[in-house]
C-alpha cells in the first residue's frame, strides 16, 4: 500500500516547491494534523540541523521520514557532482555521504536531486557523465553496508542539462550498477518530459525507489490537467510499496494545498487509509 508524505525544509531555502519550510515544530504538527504519515526533509547540510531535535518532534508526530532531499546543497550553494573544480565534485559526494548517519536513523533513502549539477561551459557530456557515474558509484557504495538506498530524479531541461527523463535515468542505473541506486520520479517533470507518464512509470517499473507528485501547474494534485488516477493507477500496478511524496508550491497557502491534495487523492485513488 502506498503512503503520503509531503517535503518540509529544515531551513529557509529558495527551492518554492518545498510546500513547508519555517518552523519546524508547528510545520510538523500541522502535516501530522493533515493525516500525513510522512514528512520529506529537505536538508541542505545535515551540520545545520540539531539532529536528536529532529528526530523527538518527528516521532512525537508520529511521521515517518521516507526520504531526505540534498538539492540545497546546489541551489545555495552549487556543490555538484559534475563541476569542472575536482574540489567542488569532492564537496558534493562528501555531502552526500554526510547525509547517511541521518538517513539511517529515519531509515530514509537520499534523493540525489540537482545535486549532479548541469553540464558546465568546457565540459563536455561525457565527462560529465564519467564524474555523475562515478559519484554515484561512491555514494551508493557507501550506503550499503548502513542499508541504504539512493534515488536519482530525472528532472526537466529547463533546470538542468543532465539526465531529464525516465529512458535516460535508467540507462544510468545501468552505467552504476548498484543494487541500491534507483529512481525517483516526479510528475511534474515527467509532464514535461515524458511521450507517456504510464508507459514511463511501467518502464521504470522495480527501479522506481520514490514518487513526487504535483500537478501540471506544479500546484497540489488536483489543480492542474494531470490524470492522477490513471498515473497512480500506473505506479501501484508495478507492485510500488513505497511513499507518494507532494511536493508543490504552497498555494493558495502550505496548509491549504496540503490539505487538497490529500483529500484529492485519497478520493481518486482510495489507496490510502490511515
Ligand atoms: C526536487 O525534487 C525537484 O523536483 C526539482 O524541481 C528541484 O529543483
Ligand atoms: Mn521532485
Amino acid at each position: 500500500m502506498m503512503r503520503l508524505s509531503i517535503v518540509l525544509s529544515t531551513q529557509a531555502a529558495q527551492f518554492q516547491a518545498a510546500t513547508f519550510k519555517g518552523d519546524l515544530e508547528a510545520n510538523l504538527s500541522q502535516i501530522a494534523s493533515l493525516g500525513y504519515q510522512g514528512v520529506e526533509l529537505a536538508i541542505r547540510d545535515p551540520r545545520l540541523v540539531k539532529i536528536e531535535e529532529l528526530e523527538r518532534l518527528v516521532q512525537k508526530h508520529n511521521l515517518n521520514v521516507p526520504a531526505i532531499g540534498t538539492g540545497q546543497a546546489w541551489g545555495e550553494e552549487g556543490l555538484s557532482f559534475t563541476d569542472p573544480s575536482a574540489e567542488i565534485r569532492r564537496s558534493a559526494i562528501d555531502r552526500i555521504k554526510s547525509h547517511l548517519p541521518v538517513a539511517a536513523r529515519f531509515g530514509a533513502l537520499i534523493i540525489i536531486g540537482l545535486i549532479r549539477g548541469v553540464i558546465k561551459p568546457g565540459v563536455d557530456q561525457a565527462q560529465a557523465m564519467r564524474w555523475l557515474i562515478e559519484a554515484l558509484q561512491e555514494c551508493s557504495a557507501a550506503a550499503r553496508p548502513l542499508g541504504l538506498r539512493l534515488a536519482l530524479e530525472p528532472i526537466n531541461r529547463y533546470e538542468t542539462t543532465l539526465i531529464n527523463n525516465t529512458s535516460q535515468g535508467l540507462e544510468l542505473i545501468r552505467h552504476v550498477g548498484a543494487a541500491n541506486f534507483g529512481l525517483l520520479l516526479d510528475t511534474f517533470h515527467m509532464n514535461i518530459e515524458e511521450p507517456v507518464i504510464e508507459a514511463s512509470i511501467r518502464a521504470c517499473g522495480e527501479h522506481i525507489f520514490h514518487f513526487h507528485v504535483a500537478d501540471s501547474n506544479r500546484w497540489h494534485p488536483g489543480a492542474g490537467h494531470l490524470d492522477f488516477t490513471s498515473i497512480l493507477g500506473a505506479l501501484s500496478a508495478t507492485g510500488y510499496p513505497g511513499w507518494v511524496s507532494g511536493e508543490f508550491l504552497p498555494r493558495p497557502d502550505a496548509a491549504t494545498a496540503a490539505d487538497r491534495s490529500i483529500a484529492f487523492l485519497k478520493v481518486i485513488q482510495g489507496f490510502y487509509a490511515k
